[in-house]
């Protein structure tokens, strides 16, 4: 029985909410298909976050309906848990529909075991959507028990479930302790607090597909083989440089053998620093031929005159494949206050700000800072 193991869509995923990663996506959702046509996969485990919103734009809900059914017409079962960016009802949603298509959604954990496993021929598999801590607490009487020890206890009811069939699979959404984050699960839920430790999954499953963490990885010492497939492309620029892969999992002789398969990406994303009288044009220039998205970091010095002008170059030799500038200050504060002639501190933050943000310091802020510098000058004398 042969299995391809995905995770971490992100469909609708937009970079600084301005630049639409859909194109990345289906450029990865292409090759997916092209190779579970070539490898004659079975079943298609999708380990959760198949939508980076909880109420996902139509555009994206379009495309992975039209993946998912594509799939379903080259024979293969499809399986689904949500993520944590998912939305338990909206995964719900024509959950007895797509069944017919055999796309088999897991929307959320269930109290009723029988609803959480999924058979085929030899084959058990045990699905685990993203846990919930509320949903959790909702199965266990037990209040006092920490999240980790309620998914621990869940997962060996699961394993149980399982125990009577030849082949065992988990596929779970959630952070595993020892796992090498890429950062940008960070801004999600899941803290670190609620990492799951990696001892507590039982050895009963022969293959764990898990979903979560964007980095492709085994987790190490332990005995069953437990995997993140990663994302199939590079989410943000916390991935930046990162290959990506699914996993093909071939069931056979008892046991469960696993090859990562690299994903070719449409476009990598970059981030450059260009030092402070650094040639803007020969730095950039080589990068505005690749299919890139590239983070700019700019040094400048607050008093540089032509910082309009570096600021155009950046925007002209890059174009579309400038996803973000920022822009870094340097030189002290003395050396600002001989270029510029400011002596007070109100001064030069305006001067800051009229940089930074190409506009005048609102009365109140000034106001505020004014403030601000009278309490620190007040609390120096004091001292
Ligand atoms: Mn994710």
């Amino acid at each position: 029985m042969r299995i391809l193991h995905i995770a971490d869509l992100h469909a609708g995923k937009r970079l600084y909410d301005r630049i639409g990663r859909n194109e990345d996506l289906l450029y990865a959702l292409e090759q997916i298909k092209n190779i579970c046509k070539e490898e004659r996969v079975d079943i298609l485990l999708i380990a959760g976050d198949v939508f980076d919103k909880r109420n996902p734009d139509f555009e994206s809900q379009g495309l992975i309906m039209e993946f998912l059914t594509e799939m379903n017409a080259l024979g293969l079962h499809i399986l689904l848990i949500a993520g944590n960016h998912d939305s338990y009802d909206f995964m719900k949603i024509y959950k007895n529909l797509r069944k017919l298509a055999n796309i088999h959604v897991f929307d959320r954990p269930s109290a009723n075991l029988k609803e959480s496993i999924f058979q085929y021929e030899q084959l058990k598999v045990a699905c685990l959507p993203y846990p919930d801590e509320r949903v959790l607490t909702h199965f266990d009487e037990e209040r006092q028990r920490s999240y980790a020890e309620k998914v621990a206890n869940y997962m060996r009811a699961l394993a149980h479930e399982v125990e009577d069939s030849r082949y065992r699979v988990l596929v779970a959404h959630m952070m595993v302790d020892r796992a090498q984050i890429a950062g940008s699960e960070l801004q999600s839920s899941v803290s670190p607090y609620y990492a799951i430790k990696a001892e507590t999954i039982p050895d009963t499953f022969q293959y764990v597909a898990l979903g979560h963490v964007h980095r492709n990885q085994r987790i190490e010492g332990i005995a069953p083989k437990v995997y993140y497939s990663g994302s199939p492309y590079q989410i943000d620029f916390s991935e930046k440089g990162m290959d990506k892969f699914v996993n093909l999992v071939v069931l056979e002789d008892g046991m469960a053998k696993v090859e990562p398969i690299r994903l070719d990406l449409k476009r990598q994303l970059v981030e450059i620093r260009l030092k402070e009288g650094e040639d803007i044009q020969k730095s950039l220039e080589p990068l505005a031929k690749e299919n890139l998205l590239v983070r700019v970091v700019m040094e400048v010095k607050m008093s540089d005159p032509f910082f309009q002008q570096k600021r155009d170059a950046v925007f002209r030799i890059l174009g579309d494949r400038l996803a973000r500038l920022e822009i870094e200050p340097v030189g002290t504060f003395q050396e600002t206050k001989a270029e510029t002639g400011k002596m007070d501190l109100l001064s030069l933050y305006e001067d800051f700000h009229r940089f930074k943000y190409r506009s005048e310091p609102s009365e109140d802020l000034k106001a505020l800072l004014q403030k601000l510098i009278d309490k620190v000058s007040h609390e120096t004398h004091k001292a």
